[in-house]
């Protein structure tokens, strides 16, 4: 029997629901049309025949429909073997970036690297170095985590005028998937630290031979040797077959293809200048050692490049912060003057994206859209002016001040600076 009463249908007790959230933000109606009557549905093309059998694909692709929610490149790099490409955020839903949406940043091209094949060496200022097949990594007993992923260079184009025209180029830099992997502690206790040991040297088996220096506690606080990524294997755009995780730190410490561990009693230099990044101040000193990703949050719906119609509008985004746990999320449509609490959707995990909404009901006339998150520590996410402050604008790495979405009059959203 083909569903005819409307009544029945969940989708009615949706409509009540938007309604009534419509209606407490002032607004009318959400949206959909008036089913008329008592009037039998017409049966949809689609069940007059059968679909497509199992296994078409093998390996299951997104809806040829949604072919534009896609990673994209800025175009601006001289080269495709060293840059980016951007997350889709206005597109996603929910916190979990799909791993064929996860953001790129390569150095040197992503190897093809046989897993049987690859070692990973444990040495330095231990009582006994070590080399990790894949197999005996994978034998440590394991954890699997929630974390975000930002390169500091996310938003660096956005210090001096507001550039990206979406969520996407503002933001995309940014994405989060649960990681598989082994604690790092585990790893290290196994070739055993010696006591003078206070840095590590990570170091990739890529082309760019990408080499960074991590402070031990972190190594032994929450970093991960990661293997997989939601569900599966490391895609080789993220490391495969083993990425170094260190939650809440900047994406270039947090080294792919990752194939030696030395242990040191100070920061790496020498062939390993390039060992971190630092912020030049407007004083002309530079910052170092700036590891962790301060609070942060973007409204991704509406954003950049969509357009609204008037009446109910869920105001939607992501909150972030390398500190821990986002607490509060505030939400501005005027542009900064006031402030409503957003509702956090749960599950809220340390370290991770998660997400906000807001109940607003657009009446037509031009307004700023603007998210400030708290963390658990009490930071406060600037805004563009108070971040400018601070750190002048020299800096190309670490924006985390707040976004500004103009709606025009038209429905029409866009990046601005207030
Ligand atoms: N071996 C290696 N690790 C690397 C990089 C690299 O080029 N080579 N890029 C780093 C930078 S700058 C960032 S932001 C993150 C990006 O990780 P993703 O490509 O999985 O998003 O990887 C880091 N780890
Ligand atoms: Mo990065």
């Amino acid at each position: 029997m083909r569903e005819t009463d409307p009544s029945s249908f969940s989708g009615l007790s949706r409509r009540a629901w938007l309604k009534r959230t419509a209606l407490a933000a002032g607004g009318t109606l959400a949206s959909g049309s008036l089913l008329a009557g008592a009037a039998p549905l017409p049966v949809p093309e689609s069940s007059k025949k059968l679909g497509a059998p199992i296994l078409s694909p093998e390996y299951g692709q997104p809806a040829p429909q949604e072919s534009d929610v896609v990673r994209r490149p800025t175009g601006l790099t001289p080269t495709q073997y060293s840059s980016w490409s951007f997350t889709p955020l206005q597109d996603l839903h929910g916190i979990v970036t799909p791993n064929g949406l996860f953001f790129e940043r390569h150095h040197g091209g992503v190897p093809d690297i046989a897993r049987d094949q690859h070692r990973l060496a444990v040495h330095g200022l231990v009582r006994q170095p070590l080399l990790f097949s894949m197999d005996d990594l994978v034998r440590f007993p394991s954890v699997s985590r929630f974390h975000f992923l930002e390169c500091s260079g996310n938003g660096s184009a956005e210090w001096a005028a507001p550039t990206g025209k979406t969520a996407q180029f503002t933001h995309g830099l940014l994405s989060c998937c649960e990681w598989t992997g082994v604690p790092l502690a585990t790893v290290l206790e196994e070739a055993g630290i010696r006591p003078e040991a206070k840095w590590l040297l990570a170091e990739g088996a890529d082309a760019a031979s990408m080499t960074r220096s991590i402070p031990i506690e972190k190594a032994l606080d929450d970093a991960l040797l990661a293997y997989a990524q939601n569900g599966e294997r490391l895609r080789p755009e993220q490391g495969y077959p083993v990425r170094l995780l260190l939650p809440g730190f900047e994406g270039n410490m947090n080294v792919k293809w990752l194939r030696r561990l030395k242990l040191g009693d100070r920061p790496f230099h020498s062939r390993e200048e390039t060992s971190k990044y630092t912020d030049l101040m407007a004083d002309g000193t530079a910052r170092e050692f700036s590891f962790v990703m301060e609070a942060k949050s973007v409204i991704t719906h509406p954003s950049g490049g969509q357009r609204i119609d008037r009446g109910f509008c869920e105001i939607s985004g992501l909150a972030w912060s390398g500190r821990g746990r986002i607490t509060r999320v505030y939400v501005s449509t005027d542009g900064g003057k006031s402030w409503r609490q957003a509702a956090l959707q749960e599950p809220v995990i340390p370290k991770c994206l998660s997400r906000f909404r807001v109940a607003w009901s657009w009446d037509g006339a031009p307004a700023i859209l603007q998210s400030r998150a708290v963390d658990e520590t009490g930071y406060v996410q600037p805004s563009r002016r108070e971040l400018i402050a601070v750190r002048g604008m020299n800096s190309y790495y670490h924006n985390n001040s707040i976004q500004s979405w103009l709606v025009a009059g038209s429905g029409e959203v866009s990046n601005v600076h207030v």
